[in-house]
């Protein structure tokens, strides 16, 4: 009888086990949400050692314990939004145009290829700006200025105003985390041509988040700045390079514009510029330009990129199938080249940094408090996002803007539009194909033939 029943108990074991096999098989890889069909898609962009390790990421700069409570406060504040989202995702909709089908969250990765095709969740985020085309943008100036910077601020604006802004008096908007003073205010007002309006940037903008043990933060700036990087030290730098990544954009003063072009105190406009670029960007689809491309200080990022690939694992739905990945990266997402836009220069579109995507990006960053154990800018953090959510042909290099960010130049070395354009510049010294920008891997990406000559500079 026992031996019987035994054998019995035994088949049986065999049988569940059998049957429990033939179910993981069946099941989706990670027994996630990702389709076949998208997990060949990501794997098309992703090699195949691409290592989505979640424990990595939350284990690589902090410890076990605080690891875990990150990644619980994510995920707890995830659902939370979720559950907050539905009321106010509708008010978005009423505002924006948006459909339902485009709130990330309640998409399926399948759901969102099929229903926007290439282009992808982002640019349909961002579509109801470009309906306006033909008609003047609306857009803006914005600098983000100390009191103290003053003087270069208004060589910048008088620059702008010389090259550009007289012929088209577009505002200005003008942020600080201090009051302006009245002289500020005054002098800047004078100085430009159009609207100007002055921001006091709210605390919760420009402080630490409580979930920053700032002793830390301390230690590591202490070690960054005996390793001689530049504002290792700096606790204001990195404020502003997370004020520049995740509030700008969303300070009240924009919300009227879809369009902003970013001037820093002390640049310098080389040539004329005898076109509305907002208009043209917004008429021929653009959302993103830039002058100038470099490569990131790596010090500064170390862990930037593993958290971007978790992001990215959890969020497939949000990148672009036709993106420009291989700018960014030179071996599809395996790592990150440090190539970035230079972003003391951006003309682009607000939408892109307004939309589910980077928000949710952006908070996903900043909850690992990267922003400051380490030294994440604003550069990387804005081109990596663009670089993956938009279509590659909505990304544009204004190779005819001259421009000048302490050290690096902008100067055309199109003859005919330096000549046009009456370039006051030295196009030897042109540091679009310099071997430390990122002008080789930029037009690569974008299947661009370089200009004539291109490899004299590549040193
Ligand atoms: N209000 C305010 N603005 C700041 C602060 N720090 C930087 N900025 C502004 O933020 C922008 C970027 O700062 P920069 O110091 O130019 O940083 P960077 O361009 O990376 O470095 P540089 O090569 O030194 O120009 C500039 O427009 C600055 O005026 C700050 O503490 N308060
Ligand atoms: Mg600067």
């Amino acid at each position: 009888m026992t031996v019987f029943l035994s054998r019995r108990l035994l088949r049986l074991v065999v049988l569940v086990g059998i049957c429990l096999g033939i179910v993981a098989l069946l099941s989706p890889r990670g027994g996630g949400h990702q389709s076949g069909s998208d997990e060949s898609y990501l794997s098309s962009l992703v090699s195949s050692n691409f290592n989505f390790d979640n424990s990595r990421l939350w284990g690589s700069h902090s410890d076990e314990g605080s690891s875990r409570e990150e990644e619980q406060r994510y995920t707890a504040e995830k659902e939370k939004e979720k559950e907050e989202g539905q009321s106010k995702t509708g008010g978005l909709e009423g505002e924006q145009g948006l459909s339902s089908a485009e709130d990330g969250d309640k998409l399926t990765p399948e759901s969102s290829h099929s229903s926007v095709g290439e282009r992808g969740l982002v640019w349909e985020y961002m579509k109801p700006s470009y309906e306006n085309k033909g008609s003047r943008p609306k857009a803006c100036f914005v600098s983000l200025v100390r009191n103290e910077e003053l003087s270069p601020m208004l060589e910048s604006i008088e620059q702008v105003e010389e090259k550009f802004n007289r012929n088209f008096h577009y505002p200005w908007v003008f942020m600080n985390e201090k009051e302006f003073t009245t002289d500020f205010k005054k002098r800047v007002t004078e100085a430009t041509s159009g609207e100007v309006e002055f921001v006091l940037i709210p605390e919760k903008h420009w402080s630490y988040p409580d979930y920053i043990d700032q002793r830390k933060a301390e230690d590591e700036r202490n070690k960054m700045a005996a390793d001689g990087v530049v504002y290792g030290h700096s606790e204001s730098y990195r404020h502003m390079c997370r004020f520049q990544s995740g509030f700008f954009w969303q300070q009240s003063a924009l919300d009227k514009y879809d369009w902003y072009w970013r001037v820093e105190p002390g640049i310098k406009l080389h040539c004329n510029i005898n076109y509305d670029v907002f208009r043209w960007m917004q008429d021929n689809e653009k959302a993103y330009g830039f002058t100038i491309t470099i490569h990131e200080y790596g010090r500064t990022i170390p862990t930037l990129w593993d958290t971007v690939r978790n992001w990215w694992w959890k969020n497939p739905q949000y990148i672009a199938k036709n993106n420009l990945l291989n700018f960014i990266s030179d071996d599809k997402g395996e790592g990150y080249n440090l190539c970035h836009f230079w972003s003391n220069f951006e003309i682009a579109n607000l939408n892109l940094w307004r939309s589910p995507a980077y928000r949710d990006y952006f908070k996903y960053l900043d909850d690992t408090g990267s922003f400051f154990y380490e030294r994440w800018g604003d550069a990387p953090v804005h081109s990596i996002a663009a670089s993956l959510f938009l279509p590659k042909d909505t990304i544009h290099y204004f190779s005819d803007i001259g421009y000048f960010h302490v050290p690096y130049h902008n100067c055309p070395l199109d003859n005919n539009v330096f000549k046009e354009n009456q370039c006051k510049c030295d196009q030897d010294e042109d540091f679009t194909f310099h071997s430390y920008a990122c002008g080789v891997q930029y037009y690569d990406a974008q299947g661009l033939t370089k200009p004539y000559g291109w490899e004299k500079y590549n040193n």
